[in-house]
């Protein structure tokens, strides 16, 4: 039985967050990060390793945060680190070509057959708005398709009923987005193909895509229903409309070959972002060399980035895909998660608590709610007041959960089997304590 610390100093991070409220939005640069969805202060992190967290407390955690899922490594894993090293030694950023960037494109192109080209940006944000502006162009048309809860990033076309971020912060439409460009983005609930029948019969032929995070990460974790990919690709194609895999969070994580190779349904575009880049900034962008050959400066499509293709930020991708390609380490690190979640789930039902948790690959999550969840309205569901004092008494026991119901799980291969039983049982008294 694990007891939570009696009474944690966290008092170095409450001093820094004190005056980083005076000087940055909320005190954070993402608003996640600001616990608002779970109570208390953030920790301030003075240093990581594998897949601890060490606050500038001296207090420790077991990371399931993993920088949202760039990590699929650990925390300054040797191959990347000794990779950005060297890489700083040749400079930091060229605004010129450099070999990585070719290094890294051949990895994508290697490990996803779907991306026959691919541009790099430097966030999955970027890495979205500029697959959506690439669709527009190929199809003439304005309308894009998306998902309720799924969330594609910042880009005011996908701030409608967004998941992650917005829905966390309870705001269905951010302010700042023009109503006239809200209106040209459609939004269906998850996982039902006849809504989006119904959205292209009614609008077929001024949709320009359909936008979709094949394994949701932003509504907590959502699998797709069995066919529900098949059916997509079979509505956009009869409707020459594309169909854009956002695999920011999935790629490369869910499995090698991201999400695509689970449900083998090919998508036009895929996007990018997280374990390209090894924790360092990066987004990317490709599919379809006729698609992506419209892009500047082969073809008319702007889009540019002074960081684009950074030289560290390429090697520490090179770095991580090289390592995972040789290891392969995603159905060992699924079978870890999925025990992680059956203790739970035997837990909550001792607790007689609502549970429902799934996972794949390095990629998890779990809903307080009975029935299984289809989609954003499902988990809306969730008991989110539980979430909060569950997320405060894992922390006060070296356990760090995704501060929001609204958000999915990550571990890597530095989450050992001893320290996943060791979370297990740390999560279990959490839980006791607070149902
Ligand atoms: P960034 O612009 O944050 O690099 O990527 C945006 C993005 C695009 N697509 C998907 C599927 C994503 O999950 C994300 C960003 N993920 C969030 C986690 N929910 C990042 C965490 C944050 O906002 O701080």
């Amino acid at each position: 039985m694990t007891t939570r610390t009696a009474h944690i100093d966290r008092s170095a991070s409450a001093h820094l967050f004190e005056r980083a409220r005076t000087l940055i939005p909320g005190g954070v640069n993402s608003p996640v990060r600001a616990f608002g969805n779970v109570g208390g202060n953030p920790f301030f992190v003075d240093r990581a390793e594998g897949a601890i967290l060490y606050d500038v407390d001296g207090c420790s955690y077991f990371d399931y945060v993993m920088s949202w899922g760039a990590l699929m490594l650990g925390h300054a894993h040797p191959a990347v680190a000794r990779a950005v090293t060297e890489a700083t030694g040749r400079g930091t950023s060229y605004g010129a070509p450099n070999g990585s960037e070719v290094e890294l494109a051949e990895l994508v192109v290697e490990l996803m057959p779907q991306v026959e080209m691919v541009r790099f940006v430097n966030s999955g944000t970027e890495a979205t708005m500029s697959a959506v502006r690439l669709a527009r162009a190929a199809t003439g048309r304005d309308l894009i398709l998306k998902f309720n809860g799924c969330y594609h990033g910042h880009g005011d076309s996908f701030l409608v009923q967004a998941g992650s971020g917005v829905a966390t912060l309870g705001l269905p439409d951010s302010p700042g987005v023009p109503k006239a460009l809200a209106e040209l983005t459609l939004s269906v609930p998850f996982n039902d193909a006849d809504a989006v029948r119904s959205a292209f019969e009614k609008h077929g032929d001024r949709i320009a895509c359909v936008i979709v995070e094949p394994i949701v990460g932003n509504s907590g974790f959502i699998a797709p229903r069995e066919d529900f990919h098949a059916q997509l690709r079979e509505i956009t194609t009869m409707h020459g409309a594309l169909l854009i895999f956002d695999e920011v969070m999935t790629g490369f994580r869910v499995a090698m070959g991201g999400a695509r190779e689970l449900f083998n349904v090919t998508p036009d575009l895929t996007t990018l972002g997280k374990v390209i880049g090894g924790g360092l900034p990066v987004g990317a962008y490709g599919g379809r060399r006729d698609l992506m050959e419209m892009i500047a400066p082969a073809g008319p499509v702007y889009q540019a980035g002074t960081l684009s293709g950074n030289p560290l930020a390429m090697a520490a991708g090179v770095a991580q895909l090289l390592f995972l390609r040789e290891t392969r380490p995603h159905a060992v690190l699924e079978q870890r998660a999925r025990g992680l979640l059956a203790t739970l789930a035997e837990t909550a039902h001792d607790l007689g608590l609502p549970f429902r948790g799934d996972a794949a690959g390095a990629m998890f999550g779990w809903h307080f709610v009975d029935g299984p969840v289809y989609d954003f309205e499902d988990a809306a569901r969730t008991d989110s007041a539980l979430f909060a004092r569950f997320h405060r008494a894992s922390l006060d026991r070296g356990v760090f959960l995704p501060p929001s119901p609204y958000e999915a799980a990550f571990l890597s291969i530095a989450h050992t089997q001893d320290l996943i039983d060791d979370t297990a049982q740390r999560l279990s008294d959490a839980l006791r304590e607070v149902a």
